[in-house]
């Protein structure tokens, strides 16, 4: 079974839909969410002030015990707004825990739609009341999670976000993000660490979310407003001489962020949470949604830079060409920081020349697969998308009770990411993180394992997963996550 590409008429009447449903069926919306394309956008109320830090929430004495709540009523951009947030805010706590720890997290659902929680980039069990994207939390309900983090766990940086199939895009639109950071050695010589969690959304001057229109769904939406830690273009101060450690995580539904800061290069030394084996300049590092970047800062002399997302084309929906292209208002560079460096001078420590990076696991390949992702129209298997629009992996859209992929326990697969389509397609796999063998782009791979992956249009990539420690079943998907709500998911199921 395969898709056909849209045809310019079929794609020009899907413009003139702008409906709230998806493949999974109406969304309903909660209360003090707009409706398409009405009223004018909310304008920050407050730009330019001291970035803050989400507050933490860490564990102790190896268990991590938090309520987080979800529910409407947060301060973004410095604007009283009806987004949602954890605990009241957006970002939720940022969540400190150590290897070994177990995070003992209860979720209550206080928003009129079904939602749950992912532990986006932990290599922990998906089973159970673990990193389990199959439990469904009503709302007014709640439920206990005890995810175990295994000992060996790499440190860094990760997060978390709802993963209930059908409502995760608007979820994490309205503001349900949180970091997750795991504790652990090398300390870096740095002055500063600090999470700069990036989300976009759009809303309406009365501060609700705005819903995408049909289209914005299928190109992925890309809000207006691009907030780090729920802060509109904050600044971060810094003395020349200083070295800073910035955990960027693109929390964002669908745009890819291409970061770059004025005048200095970034020295990348993490990528999805887990050292890399050296720390790299870069003058610009492309972050999918999902994606983490640590960066090393290091301004030498006074001045203002700004921290920019350079426009990255995503590809567009094929005949419709660069009409179609991102299905966003924003165009052009956005800024999202700025860093004011100035005062008596310090002086650093010099980089480590060396990162603990985790060791690439040995063993024979037990098996490989190829798999497709691909959009299109009316021919697709197990249901359809928006209006007979599919998205689709392996020519199927998701089924929860389906099992896609059966591995067995505790080996070590090979796997063909194909993009059949013309737009790019982040592949992200839960549970258990990947290392990038080989690209179509012909980019070397880091080396490192992560959890998103970029692939092209028209392209592939080559992964080697090893399916180890955690038997159960899990999703891997797109993670433009209107995509994955339109059904561009499926499982894998690891058994003993
Ligand atoms: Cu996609």
């Amino acid at each position: 079974m395969t898709s056909r590409p849209i045809s310019r008429r079929r794609a020009l009447a899907l413009l003139g839909l702008g409906t709230a449903s998806v493949a999974t069926g109406t969304v309903a919306w909660a209360t003090g969410v707009g409706a398409p394309g009405q009223c004018s956008r909310l304008r920050p109320g407050a730009s330019g002030e001291p970035l803050s830090q989400p507050q933490v929430a860490a564990s102790v004495n190896g268990v991590l015990d938090v309520a987080l709540t979800v529910g409407p009523g947060v301060r973004l951009a410095g604007r009283d707004t009806s987004a949602f947030g954890f605990n009241g805010t957006s970002p939720g706590p940022t969540l400190r825990a150590q290897p070994g720890d177990t995070l003992l997290v209860r979720l209550v659902n206080h928003i009129d739609q079904p939602t749950n929680l992912h532990t986006h980039g932990l290599h922990v069990s998906p089973h159970g009341n673990g990193d389990n994207p199959f439990v469904t939390i009503e709302p007014g309900d709640s439920f206990d999670y005890a995810i175990r983090i295994p000992a060996n766990h790499p440190a860094g940086t990760y997060w978390y976000h709802p993963h209930h199939h059908g409502t995760v895009a608007d979820q994490i639109f309205a503001g349900l993000v949180g970091a997750l950071l795991v504790a652990g050695e090398p300390d870096l010589p740095v002055t500063e660490d600090v999470v700069l969690l990036v989300t976009d959304t759009t809303l309406d001057d009365a501060g609700r979310v705005v819903p995408p229109s049909a289209m914005a769904r299928m190109m992925g939406r890309e809000g207006d407003l691009v907030l780090v830690n729920g802060q509109h273009e904050p600044v971060i101060t810094a003395a020349p001489g200083d070295a800073q450690r910035w955990r960027i995580i693109n929390g964002c539904v669908s745009r890819v962020l291409a970061l770059r800061l004025e005048s200095h290069p970034l020295a990348q030394v993490a990528l999805d949470g887990v050292f890399l084996p050296a720390p790299v300049d870069r003058d610009q590092v492309v972050l999918a949604p999902g994606n983490r970047a640590d960066l090393l800062v290091r301004p030498t002399s006074d001045g203002r830079y700004r921290l920019i997302s350079d426009p990255y084309n995503r590809g567009s929906m094929g005949m419709m060409g660069g009409m179609m292209n991102g299905g966003h208002a924003a165009t052009g560079p956005v800024t999202l920081a700025t860093v004011d460096v100035s005062g008596p001078r310090t002086i650093s420590p010099a980089l480590p020349a060396t990162l603990p990076a985790p060791p690439a696991p040995n063993g024979l390949v037990a098996r490989q697969r190829q798999l497709t992702f691909a959009m299109g129209m009316g021919m697709a298997m197990g249901g359809l998308g928006m209006d007979g629009m599919s998205f689709t992996i392996d020519g199927r859209t998701f089924d929860t009770g389906r099992d896609d992929q059966t591995v067995q326990l505790d080996t070590i697969e090979e796997w063909t990411v194909v993009n059949d389509g013309p737009m790019d397609h982040p592949f992200h796999l839960h549970a258990w993180p990947f290392r990038v063998l080989a690209a179509s782009a012909g980019t070397p791979p880091t080396g490192v394992r992560q959890d998103v992956v970029l692939i092209p249009a028209r392209g592939w990539v080559r992964l080697r997963i090893p399916f180890s420690d955690y038997p159960g079943r899990s999703v891997y998907h797109c993670h433009i996550l209107d995509h994955e709500d339109l059904g561009m998911m499926a499982t894998v199921n690891v058994r003993t």
